[in-house]
């Protein structure tokens, strides 16, 4: 770097006083990142746009199976580091939305249960989805470090990274308004997983965007808030990157 350079880029560094951003602001700057959500990735435009053979969405429902039985495993460490009974009581209802529950006389088979049978719609056995055999190295990095993170960072950076889900009700309304026409081969009822994960996203992000905008309250903690829901981005686009790779992509 020349020495001009260094002046001012010595001059520029100064210690961020910025004051925070009201929460229309940050809740603004927050869905602003959508626009790097996988919802883009060429190989879920593919999915979508009716382009991907039959073994290109075996194997992305296989992979993403990876995903899904890891939400729970997420939740629960997000769960063990929170101290807030009232948080909490609002976030165990994530895990029963994905390993499911018989909690008085009322029996859920749970998301994971629709994944599988999403798998078996596509043509996949159960058995080949659970045992993970399709899983791509990349697919288990990406999604492995999103449960570390989630032991590891501070409880509300975990919620935060959830927000993801501020763009999945869009992208779960896109699969059910364009499989059925690309795919007739699928049966719907292999769909019901996106149906049901619409209502309980939004209910999520009500109480995952609730805590983040209460929470992050400084500038600092607002801008390191953007990275760290630009990290949960970036796990979602390399997992369609390994999956692309795997199984190949159409633009
Ligand atoms: O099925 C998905 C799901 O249960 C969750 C939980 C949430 C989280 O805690 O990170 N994110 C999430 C997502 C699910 N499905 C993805 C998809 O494309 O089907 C979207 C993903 C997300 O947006 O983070």
């Amino acid at each position: 770097m020349t020495m001009r350079a260094e002046i001012i880029k010595a001059s520029s560094i100064s210690p961020n006083t910025d004051t925070a951003w009201d929460d229309v602001t940050f809740e603004a700057k927050l869905r602003e990142q959508g626009q790097a959500y996988h919802i883009h990735h060429p190989f879920n435009k593919m999915l979508n746009g009716g382009n991907a053979s039959p073994a290109q969405i075996r194997g992305w429902v296989a992979n993403r199976f990876y995903y899904q039985i890891a939400i729970p495993i997420k939740d629960a460490a997000v769960l063990s580091n929170c101290p807030d009974g009232e948080v909490r009581r609002g976030w165990v209802q994530r895990i029963l939305d994905h390993d499911g529950f018989e909690l008085a006389g009322v029996k859920d088979a749970g998301g994971i249960e629709a994944w599988l049978r999403l798998a078996q719609a596509v043509g996949l056995s159960r058995e080949e989805v659970i045992d993970l055999r399709h899983v791509a190295p990349a697919v288990r990095f990406s999604v492995d470090a999103y449960v570390n993170f989630a032991r590891r960072a501070p409880w509300q950076e975990a919620v935060c990274s959830s927000l993801t889900e501020l763009f999945a009700p869009e992208i779960h309304k896109q699969r059910l308004a364009t499989w059925p026409a690309h795919y007739p081969w699928i049966d719907t009822d292999g769909l019901s997983y996106f149906r049901n994960r619409i209502s309980q996203a939004r209910r999520d992000v009500d109480q995952g965007l609730a805590i983040t905008l209460a929470h992050f309250n400084t500038r600092v903690s607002q801008e390191r808030a953007l990275e760290v829901l630009q990290f949960k981005l970036d796990i979602l686009w390399a997992l369609n990157d390994a999956i692309a790779l795997k199984y190949g992509v159409a633009s």
